[in-house]
């Protein structure tokens, strides 16, 4: 028979062992970006979902970590640009595999429109396409202008949907200043008061947000789902 404290123990070892497998399996899915290993990849998702990691974790914790060392990599010059390209590619792959399975919400009548892209000159948009996938799954219409999205285009789909949230993704120092500019357009178009701003990617802080008077920053797609129910309610 067990004693009570020897049950207690055995449960603190079996927490112990799981919060250990979860880690060696984020480790897994991070490293088959980094090794750029679909095949590796495929086979950690299996195994990340069988063991009961959501995909949300598994897309923010596990694969988005692998691309963040790949661009620390990158700007030490330990790797080079064909091998970044790489990476992205089996990346997006790996989180087009993922999407299936995040359960999607009801749509609800009077659901809320967004207006997504990468800003124009910019074609990073692996950030951008987690965060659609996200916002969508919590019951949100996105409209994705893509990649390298004229700034006019943010512009001319807003008023054509009447969208409640436009969001911009900049990877780049340089693009960042187009979240700027959209600021402006929208306030020249006289729409700035009837749409809810919202910027992200790496280079963007609440800091620049502020600057440029968007209503919201957002450092990862579970948080931009978030700041979104918070600016429709406000
Ligand atoms: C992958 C990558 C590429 C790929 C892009 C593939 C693709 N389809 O996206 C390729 C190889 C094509 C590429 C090209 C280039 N790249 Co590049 N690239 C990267 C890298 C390594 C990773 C970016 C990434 O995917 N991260 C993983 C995702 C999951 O993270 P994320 O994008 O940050 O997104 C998350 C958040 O930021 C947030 N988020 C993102 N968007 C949005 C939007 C909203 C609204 C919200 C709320 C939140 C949000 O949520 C996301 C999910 O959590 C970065 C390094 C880095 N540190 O960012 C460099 C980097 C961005 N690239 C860089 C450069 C310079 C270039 C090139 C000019 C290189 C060249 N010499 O040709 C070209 C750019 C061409 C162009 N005109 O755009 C520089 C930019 C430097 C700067 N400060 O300006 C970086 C920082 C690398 C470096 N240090 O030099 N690149």
């Amino acid at each position: 028979m067990q004693t009570g404290e020897c049950k207690k123990n055995r449960t603190k070892s079996i927490k112990k062992a799981t919060k250990m497998s979860k880690q060696v399996l984020l480790e897994q899915l991070s490293l088959a970006v980094l090794n750029i290993d679909e095949t590796a990849g495929v086979t950690a998702i299996e195994n990340a979902l069988s063991e009961g990691l959501s995909p949300v974790e598994i897309i923010e914790k596990g694969l988005s970590v692998g691309m963040l060392e790949i661009g620390s990599r990158f700007e030490n010059g330990e790797i080079f640009l064909p091998q970044v390209m790489m990476a992205a590619s089996v990346m997006n792959k790996l989180v087009d595999k993922v999407k299936k399975d995040i359960p999607a919400t009801e749509k609800k009548e009077g659901i809320a429109k967004v207006v997504l892209g990468t800003v124009e000159g910019d074609v990073h948009d692996i950030g951008k396409n987690i965060v659609k996938i996200l916002l969508q799954a919590n019951g949100f219409e996105v409209y994705d202008l893509g990649r390298d999205a004229l700034l006019t285009s943010f512009v001319e789909k807003v008023k054509e949907i009447d969208a409640d949230i436009v969001a911009s993704s900049a990877l780049m120092t340089g693009t960042m200043q187009g979240q700027a500019a959209l600021e402006e357009m929208l306030k020249e178009a006289g729409i700035r008061d009837k749409v809810k701003t919202m910027v992200g990617g790496a280079p963007c802080t609440e800091h620049w947000a502020k600057k440029i008077g968007a209503d919201a920053y957002a450092e990862n797609a579970s948080e931009a789902v978030t700041k979104a129910r918070e600016m429709l309610k406000a």
